[in-house]
């Protein structure tokens, strides 16, 4: 069995702890991949005093050649695309169409952060005094702390490393422990394209380990972070406490909503995709369906039926349409709300259990799951599971709608379906998220837009788009006056003032 390294300080390192894990294949657990270091804190301490040398160079080398190594980067993951969707779907399990989209999504960001380093504009405006310039400019930050979940083994550390790398900044970068053989890749990637070595630290573990070591770190200015909202907020307290800057993207509890005059077809697709896309287990994953009265029936019968017929499986078979859960625990998770939701007295449709049958043995396979009846303010309604699982929820009109959407301490996105252009643009201004979708499901973020949700999502920074690169880099003025005189703002130049 192939053992890996961390990336630390420059070389292929051994963990000091000497201490590894097994990193399995969720849909056959027999399947290992390899074992990976389960770091300890000294080696956080050694990339963080290698990070500082790293970032010492880095600053100093001009934008748009940073920008030239992202755009190499992009070129070798388009080059790998299939090898790297491939060893994804390995170790988390969906299947090769997504991973692959995956891969896709860290292109995408790879050239526009690569022309990012052409733009990274700053602002000329006039001075308020004679014969003086006003302007501001960005200015890396220091060594930025990336910890990733799961779901988007590439795409999320790409959201997170290229605008901060191409703000001149250095990482530390922990993948999460389900899935350390896509982050080796992309850092070999990075190494490959001529990013300096130690401009990028990668070291495997878990979240109470490296992760907590990262975030507690004084050297580290800068930490973002997917995952739980309950992870969050100890990140959360523990930057607050140490003044960093920090990026949280967290849970979602998101629905679609169908109203009666909808394409019910059209959003009979959006909601398949949305809901057991990635086995449920997205951010974006929707896992309300809110139903309008007068097509309610139709449609949840018909749900039910297009549920039971999709095929669970290995993700790298060419017909499997739902792979595993990522683990024994977040299937135990997924258990727990089913007997939740009926003890509250929804009803279950379909799914709601492990499918039996020899092909799923070694798995974490969940059956997709339907209850119906659900209100507001029950548990299944209100809490983030991901999984398979789809709470559904009747209303009588679009206001109802709109308030059983708003009515969860989440915010990432929502989707609405209708013909109705009024309303469509009542959703856009009146659903409390960051992302409203109009006839399309609750997933679908492109790169090149922000990325992020309100409420107990996020703490109000975006990822993708622009706005990640203000996130990555400090905004420092220069004023320069050159009129050979003492100018004082605000005071000499207003009529009025005495001499
Ligand atoms: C996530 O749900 O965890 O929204 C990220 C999408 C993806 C990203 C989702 N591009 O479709």
């Amino acid at each position: 069995m192939k053992t890996f390294r961390n990336f630390i300080a420059g070389q292929w390192t051994a963990p000091s702890t000497g201490e590894y894990f097994d990193n399995v294949n969720p849909a056959d657990t027999s399947d290992v991949i390899g074992r990976f270091p389960l770091s300890g804190e000294a080696d956080v301490q050694r990339a963080v005093e290698s990070a500082a040398r790293g970032f010492e160079r880095w600053r100093h080398t001009p934008a748009p050649e940073r920008g030239d190594i992202l755009r190499r980067v992009g070129d070798l993951i388009v080059q790998r695309k299939e090898e790297i969707a491939d060893a994804m779907t390995r170790e988390m399990g969906k299947p090769l169409t997504e991973t692959r989209g995956d891969v896709q999504e860290g292109i995408d960001t790879a050239y526009y952060a690569a022309t990012e380093g052409r733009r990274l504009f700053g602002h000329t405006v006039p001075s308020e005094m004679r014969q003086k310039w006003a302007m501001s400019f960005r200015r890396p930050i220091g060594i930025c702390g990336i910890i990733t979940p799961f779901n988007f083994p590439l795409a999320i550390p790409t959201w997170k490393m290229f605008p901060a790398l191409l703000c001149g900044n250095a990482c530390i970068f922990k993948p999460a422990e389900d899935v350390p053989h896509t982050g080796t890749l992309f850092v070999e990637i990075l190494l490959d394209a001529g990013l300096p070595p130690e401009v990028i630290q990668l070291v495997h573990g878990i979240g109470e380990t490296v992760g907590k070591a990262i975030v507690e770190h004084p050297e580290i200015p800068v930490v973002s972070f997917t995952g739980s909202t309950e992870t969050g907020r100890i990140v959360g307290e523990t930057c607050g406490r140490m003044h960093k800057r920090l990026s949280l993207e967290m849970g979602g509890k998101n629905a679609q909503i169908v109203l009666d005059d909808a394409d019910v077809d059209l959003a009979m697709e959006g909601v398949l995709w949305g809901a057991f896309g990635t086995t449920g287990q997205r951010c974006t994953a929707t896992s309300r369906l809110i139903l309008q009265d007068g097509i309610h029936d139709d449609f949840l019968s018909q749900l039910v039926d297009r549920a039971r017929s999709l095929r669970l499986g290995d993700g790298r078979k060419k017909d499997t349409d739902v792979g595993p859960l990522i683990s024994e625990a977040a299937r135990e998770k997924v258990e727990r709300y089913i007997d939740l939701g009926q003890a509250d007295g929804a009803d279950l449709l379909c799914g709601g259990r492990r499918p039996e049958g020899r092909e799923y043995e070694k798995g974490h396979f969940f059956e997709p799951t339907i209850f119906a009846r659900v209100d507001a303010g029950m548990r299944i309604e209100q809490e983030e599971i991901f999984g398979p699982v789809l709470s559904v929820v009747r209303v009588r009109t679009p206001d109802e709608a709109f308030r059983i959407n708003n009515g969860v301490k989440y915010g990432l996105s929502s989707s609405i379906y209708t013909r109705d252009v009024t309303i469509a643009f009542r959703a856009l201004n009146e659903l409390d998220n960051g992302i409203t979708y109009v006839n399309a499901p609750t997933i679908g973020a492109e790169a090149h837009l922000p990325f992020g949700g309100v409420k107990q999502t996020g703490n109000g920074h975006r990822e993708g788009g622009w706005e990640v690169y203000e996130f990555y880099s400090e905004t420092k003025v220069g004023y320069l006056d050159f009129s050979g005189r003492l100018q004082r703002a605000q005071i000499d130049n207003y009529p009025g003032t005495p001499d």
